[in-house]
C-alpha cells in the first residue's frame, strides 16, 4: 500500500539509490581488497598474495604493537619466506622509511633461543638475522647458558638501516611496526 501511495518515481529513486550503495560498496571491496576499511586511509597499505601489510610510523613496544595489530584484527607481520621478506624491504625503501627498524611477529620470549612467530608455537624456517645476533642453542641440548644480552633481547626487528637483516631487541623499546591483514599463510609446522 506504501509503495502505491509513494508513485511509481518514489520507488525508482528508491531503486537508483540502492544500486548506487550496491555499486559503491562492490567497488569499495574490490579496491580495498585484503585491507580492512578500519587501518585509516592514511597509513601506507601494500598488499602480496591476497595480504594486506599496513606500516606504521608510530613507535611502540613490541607488545604494544602487538596489542595494536590485533584490535585491528591483524597481526604482527610474519615471513615465511624470502619472497616475503624482499617484498618488505622494497616496500620500507619505497616508503622512505624514517625509522631504523620496524617490529615483525617473530619472539623468543616463552623459550630463550627458541623463535617463533607470535602467536602460534611455529618456530621460524627462514630466517635472516644479521650475523651475531641471536645465538641457537646447541642442537639436541637445552638449558645451554645463554647471554644475558640474548635473555634480554626477544623480540625481532627488520632493521632497514642494515639491509633489512634481523635484530633481536629487548622488546620493550620502541619502534614502529608493520601488521598484516587478510588471508594469512601461518607457517606449517616443521615435519620431525
Ligand atoms: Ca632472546
Amino acid at each position: 500500500m506504501r509503495m502505491k501511495r509513494q508513485g511509481p518515481i518514489g520507488t525508482r529513486v528508491w531503486y537508483l539509490a540502492i544500486n548506487v550503495i550496491i555499486l559503491h560498496l562492490l567497488q569499495g571491496s574490490v579496491s580495498e581488497a585484503g585491507c580492512p576499511s578500519n587501518v585509516g586511509t592514511q597509513r601506507p597499505t601494500k598488499q602480496r598474495n591476497g595480504v594486506c601489510y599496513v606500516f606504521y610510523q608510530a613507535a611502540k613496544t613490541w607488545d604494544q604493537a602487538r596489542n595494536a595489530c590485533h584490535g585491528k584484527g591483524g597481526n604482527l607481520v610474519i615471513i615465511p619466506d624470502r619472497p616475503t621478506q624482499d617484498f618488505l624491504v622494497a616496500s620500507l625503501r619505497s616508503l622512505r622509511w624514517p625509522r631504523p627498524g620496524v617490529w615483525i611477529g617473530a619472539t623468543d620470549r616463552d623459550e630463550e633461543g627458541q623463535w617463533i612467530w607470535q602467536g602460534t608455537s611455529v618456530r621460524l624456517s627462514y630466517q635472516n638475522w644479521a650475523p651475531n645476533q641471536i645465538r641457537q642453542p646447541p642442537a639436541g641440548r637445552s638449558g645451554s647458558k645463554e647471554t644475558e644480552s640474548n635473555d634480554r633481547e626477544d623480540c625481532a626487528q627488520i632493521r632497514i638501516v642494515d639491509t633489512g637483516r634481523w635484530h633481536d631487541f629487548p622488546c620493550n623499546v620502541s619502534s614502529s611496526y608493520i601488521c598484516q591483514f587478510g588471508s594469512v599463510s601461518r607457517p606449517r609446522p616443521r615435519d620431525k
